[in-house]
């Protein structure tokens, strides 16, 4: 090969455009732009489940669904939603931030990162094929387990849960992969001077979830793997019939299932760690306070799965531990909160649209984790398992919690991705519609639930209507209030005022945690790393 050649070849591969700039790309902010854009599809196709189950419990009896297909979106919701849309936004944010936050060039393993990327549109595949196989003659029949796959209901489902099956392995390995590659990029990545305790907090936060991550993935998989066995190898892991029981299935789920909801919460926290100060114009109150409870949060996290559990008929003793295990976590959790508000305390505070989230999440996540201390009261519990709730509690613990962290960070490095402004008036009307109409969607479901409606049920009795209209006209308001995020998103990437290298006034914003120069708002200007 002659050295023009050679040099064209190395050019290419160094730098690929058009598409392959986005197929072989190895660059952390390419990366972390792909998963914010599959994450926002996802977002959406898990939205328009949302509607379509919403949309059916506007009146008693049924509209449009029949209840197997009820039952699917409602699957293909959690899983959609968990998957695809929270989990790789929180990576994408990962990607363009931690290497940026530590002063590293890059991620430690970019093909990797590559890989673990390109994985998840396989995945979604596979879960689209699980959704619409049942629909083809000789498809079988239709996911309807809801997203905790139990037994012995998924034994019995048709070949869709096969689907399904492999779609966790798959987001399974991307998601190893990519947490094998993060905590790698913070131990070995990190510029001189820049200790473990100097780190940004959100770095803290992915550090402590890629672990979690490693640790209760294998699980699922393995639970998921015993499924298939049982299903086409004659094996009787889950069935009492061949010496097996359907509930050691549930202990696998919920050791994967409890820490899940550390792993879709704690990037979150970890980007209101960056956010709050910089709109109170303090350091953070509390540093190592709020790593301290991260890592409590995720440990104890590891051994409270069973409080899913108790209407299986465990030992008193074993209830309650449990039992003190969940209620114990709101103590870390508790403190994290008060550092929140001790750092906004007496602070320069203005409330642009990451701050009104930030502030939103703040206090409707403190209100998902209160009926949550509740849910872990075994005798209340035992009343509340599976009623509507439950879906109250955790939809007020993941849409605050984990969504409005992350469009708080969204919005918050928006100028910093893109090079431009957002349009901030529009911002806001999208904050303040979205977070009344999510109130008025889920709130009610406390009570339609304390009054005894079932969970993932199509129909309902007619003294739950009224709630359940207010709920679902709210929850198309709250649904369709996204198109105007979406639209805020599209104008900034087309253009706009241009961001400045300091992009939040008065703030100590993105240079007071970058070791490094500020990075360059745009590819066309910033230099070529060879
Ligand atoms: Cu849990």
């Amino acid at each position: 090969m002659s050295t023009t050649a050679s040099a064209l070849h190395s050019e290419h591969e160094h730098h690929p455009y058009g598409w392959r700039r986005w197929l072989f790309s190895t660059n952390h902010k390419d990366i972390g732009t792909l998963y914010l854009l599959f994450a926002l599809t996802m977002f959406f196709l898990g939205g328009l489940s949302a509607m379509a189950i919403r949309a059916e419990l506007l009146y008693p009896g049924l509209q449009m669904l029949d209840p197997d297909l009820y039952n699917n979106i409602l699957t293909n919701h959690a899983l959609i939603m968990i998957f695809g849309a929270v989990m790789p936004a929180g990576a994408g944010i990962a990607n363009w931030m931690i290497p940026l936050m530590i002063g590293a060039p890059d991620m430690a393993l970019p093909r990797l990162n590559n890989l673990s990327f390109w994985i998840l549109p396989a995945a979604a595949m596979m879960l689209v094929l699980s959704f619409i196989v049942p629909f083809f003659p000789g498809g079988g029949t239709q996911v309807n387990t809801g997203w905790t796959l139990y037994p012995p209901l998924s034994v019995q489902v048709g070949m869709s849960m096969d689907f399904l099956i492999f779609a966790i392995h798959l987001l399974g390995i991307s998601s190893v992969l990519a947490s094998i590659n993060i905590i790698v990029t913070i131990l070995n990545m990190r510029a001189p001077g820049m200790t473990m305790f100097k780190m940004p907090i959100f770095c803290w936060a992915w550090f402590v979830t890629a672990f979690l991550l490693i640790l209760v993935v294998p699980i699922i998989a393995g639970g998921v793997t015993m499924l298939l066995f049982d299903r086409h190898f004659g094996t009787s892991f889950f069935n009492a019939a061949g010496g097996g029981d359907p509930v050691l299935f549930q202990h696998l789920f919920w050791f994967f299932g409890h820490p899940e909801v550390y792993i879709l919460i704690l990037p979150a926290i970890g980007a209101l760690a960056q956010v709050i100060p910089a709109f109170s114009r303090k350091p953070l109150f509390g540093y190592k306070s709020t790593v301290g409870s991260m890592l409590v949060i995720a440990t104890l996290g590891m051994v409270v799965w069973a409080h899913h559990q108790y209407t299986i008929g465990m030992s008193l003793g074993t209830v309650s531990y449990f039992m003190i295990g969940t209620i114990l976590i709101s103590i870390p959790v508790g403190l994290i909160i008060f550092n929140f508000i001790a750092t906004m305390w007496r602070g320069a505070m203005t409330f642009e649209t990451p701050m009104l989230f930030a502030t939103a999440m703040v206090l409707l996540f403190s209100f998902g984790g209160l009926t949550g201390v509740m849910l872990a009261v075994i005798p209340a519990d035992v009343q509340y398992h599976d009623s509507m709730f439950v879906v109250a509690h955790f939809h007020y613990v993941l849409i605050p919690g984990a969504i409005y962290g992350l469009f708080a960070a969204v919005f918050y490095w928006l100028p910093k991705w893109t090079g431009h402004m957002y349009d901030e008036k529009l911002a806001k009307i999208f904050f303040w519609v979205n977070m009344i109409s999510f109130n008025i969607t889920f709130f009610p479901q406390h009570f339609l639930g304390l009054a005894g409606m079932p969970r993932r049920i199509i129909d309902y009795n007619v003294i739950f209507a009224e709630f359940n209209f207010l709920s679902s006209v709210a929850g198309l308001i709250y649904g369709f209030s996204h198109l105007l995020f979406l639209y805020i998103i599209i104008k900034a990437i087309r253009g706009g005022q241009q961001a400045k290298n300091k992009v939040w006034e008065g703030a100590t914003g993105l240079e007071w945690e970058l070791p490094s120069p500020p990075p360059f708002h745009s590819w066309e200007t910033a230099p070529k790393i060879k």
